[in-house]
């Protein structure tokens, strides 16, 4: 023997250990592929991988707020998949390894990985049937594929080769193949491609296993360089094609999530019913023209997103059937066509998340239509004792609602329209709750299928139990929109503006206090309704230097908004919104 790279395969132990890794995770994510394009054809809701994602949304520990801050769902999706992702491919890198080492080890790992995905499957209310068949086939697939690979590997560098030629190998034989590095050579360099002898045919038994004394050697440098051995060539070309399927598979997977399109073009294609109730007209000077003020009705692209659906929910029209149950003299089932058919009434109702920071953006106004859900719970009868609806969305999430908010004057709606359109996928199509003054986690349930009619003693709500008040009425609240914190207006006048809430009562007045002086009141626009935000602006001559700006609301009742800090958790925040100017001079 003259090196090592002529008489083994040409990989170090490590190196190894490396490709046994790139199978793992080639091999894993090719199943969880498979498993996306399977979900997306027997249960579209539920997917193995929609199922983690959602089970480690429901474990967030109650009462910690910054979790439950992000996942109340403020755009935190993307990163947890892609962190699902990252630990996947970590445990699947994993897989690969201790599978090579000693068989089964990883074949044990991906089993239990596939029975924890069938648990999340299990434990998600959308679930079909087969769902929990995914994760199971999705870990069959993982293993094969794995197996597969890994005798491949096995074919090229057998596993105890390392360990023994490290032993075999002179002091002085070692010195070149590490400078080589991973490529040190070629484990057949003496055959070309093609002309193995049969008792060497590396491919089903591998040198080592079959015991086979290695070949004679030549020196690396003198390879033809296209002679790359069949064995190495089979195990690249098995882990390149089976990454190239995965990828594809990725391509397919999102092209048959397309079906998104369908409902897509099927919500384009709806017309909307006039309301019976038209939204009163918005009365002249409502909106403040300011630059850096947000519009008084929220475009629906604008509008903030909130909900545990790391999916938008899919639903097709006409499907689509909402039950109301529970404690009622008569259950009824409502379709699409038989809401569409309801004299619909029109509201500008502003709603907003008890996530919103004060001072925070988790709030918007548009123009709701919809079938009042007072008319709809008359026709179902609610018994005495009931004093709470639960309403349940298609993928399991659920709000407490009070029955009171659903049945007195307020413009409580099954809605099935925003700003003009139908609801917007991510906004609960084909329908959702709206409820003016409550906020949105015990009232605004989106892809609404269910009304339970129960008792606060007998339901909880998604959030309830996740360390979030059982009642969740919004707080009087007002924010600053302009000038933006920290910003350099220049000396003279400054002109403030911004927004102040008090549903279902109405802001009756809003006051700046500059620097802890006395307050002032602001030029207050008149509402859209009393459920909606209120645009107001105040000009005040400011000196140069900083100055601390602030602002609070005073509802039709007269009663002023809480000034003192209160976390978001359990029931909304409170305190006035403070901002620092620096007014050059
Ligand atoms: N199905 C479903 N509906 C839901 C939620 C949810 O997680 N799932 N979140 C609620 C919360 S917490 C809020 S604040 C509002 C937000 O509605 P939007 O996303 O249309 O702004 O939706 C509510 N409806
Ligand atoms: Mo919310």
């Amino acid at each position: 023997m003259t090196t090592s790279a002529t008489t083994g395969p040409g990989v170090t132990a490590r190196t190894r250990e490396g490709w046994a890794a790139a199978a793992g995770i080639t091999a894993v994510g090719t199943a969880v592929v498979l498993g996306e394009i399977a979900a997306t054809l027997i249960s579209p809701s539920v997917s193995p991988m929609t199922a983690v994602g959602g089970a480690v949304i429901d474990a967030v520990p109650p009462g910690v707020k910054d979790w439950a801050v992000s996942l109340f769902g403020t755009a935190d999706k993307v990163a947890l998949l892609a962190g699902m992702a990252l630990v996947i491919a970590g445990l699947a890198a994993l897989a690969g390894v201790v599978e090579a080492r000693r068989r089964f080890a990883g074949v044990a790992l991906i089993a239990v990985f596939g029975l924890a995905g069938v648990a999340a499957v299990l434990g998600r209310a959308a679930a079909t049937a087969y769902a929990p068949a995914v994760p199971v086939a999705v870990a069959l697939a993982a293993v094969l594929l794995l197996r597969w690979l890994l005798r491949r590997l096995q074919d090229w560098a057998p596993e105890n080769w390392a360990q023994e030629t490290d032993a075999a190998r002179a002091p002085d034989a070692r010195a070149p193949v590490a400078d080589q590095g991973e490529w040190a050579g070629p484990n057949r360099p003496d055959l070309p491609a093609g002309h193995e002898p049969a008792g060497h045919e590396p491919s089903e038994h591998g040198y080592a296993g079959n015991g086979q004394p290695m070949p004679p050697a030549r020196p690396a440098a003198a390879l033809p360089p296209a002679a790359a051995p069949p064995a190495r060539r089979r195990f690249v070309q098995a882990l390149g094609g089976t990454a190239v399927a995965g990828a594809l598979g990725g391509v397919l997977a999102g092209t048959l999530r397309g079906s998104a399109a369908a409902v897509t073009e099927g919500r384009s294609k709806l017309v909307l019913p006039a309301a019976k109730s038209p939204a009163p007209a918005i009365p002249a000077g409502a909106s403040i023209a300011l630059d850096g003020l947000e519009p008084l009705v929220t475009p629906n692209a604008d509008f903030y997103r909130i909900d545990t659906a790391l999916r938008v929910p899919l639903i097709d029209p006409d499907k689509w059937a909402l039950k109301v149950t529970g404690l009622v003299d008569r259950e009824i089932e409502l379709d699409f066509a038989a809401l569409l058919a309801k004299p619909m009434t029109e509201r500008h109702v502003t709603i907003a998340c008890v996530s919103n920071q004060v001072g925070g953006d988790l709030i918007g106004n548009a123009r709701w239509l919809g079938w009042p859900v007072r008319e709809l719970l008359a026709m179902a009868g609610p018994k005495p004792g009931a004093d709470m609806v639960l309403s349940r969305s298609t993928d399991g999430w659920t709000a407490g609602t009070p029955l009171e908010a659903l049945t007195d004057s307020r413009d409580a709606m099954l809605a099935v329209g925003m700003n003009g359109e139908p609801l917007p996928l991510e906004h609960g199509f084909p329908a959702r709750l709206i409820v003016p003054g409550l906020y949105g986690y015990v009232s605004a349930t989106k892809w609404v299928t269910e009304l339970k009619v129960t008792r606060f003693a007998d339901d909880k709500g998604y959030w309830t139990p996740r360390g979030w008040s059982e009642r969740g009425p919004i707080k009087i609240s007002s924010r600053i929109d302009v000038p933006r914190n920290g910003a350099r207006p220049g000396a003279g006048t400054v002109v403030f503006g911004g927004t102040a809430w008090a549903q279902p009562t109405g802001v009756g007045a809003v006051d700046l206090r500059i620097d802890g002086g006395p307050w002032r009141s602001v030029e207050l626009a008149p509402g859209i309704s009393k459920d909606t935000w209120y645009q107001w602006k105040l000009g005040a001559v400011l000196g140069p230097g900083q100055h601390e700006v602030q602002v609070r609301a005073t509802d039709l009742n007269g009663v002023v908004q809480v000034e003192g800090h209160a976390p978001v958790a359990p029931d909304g925040a409170t305190g006035y919104h403070t901002i620092r100017v620096d007014v050059k001079s």
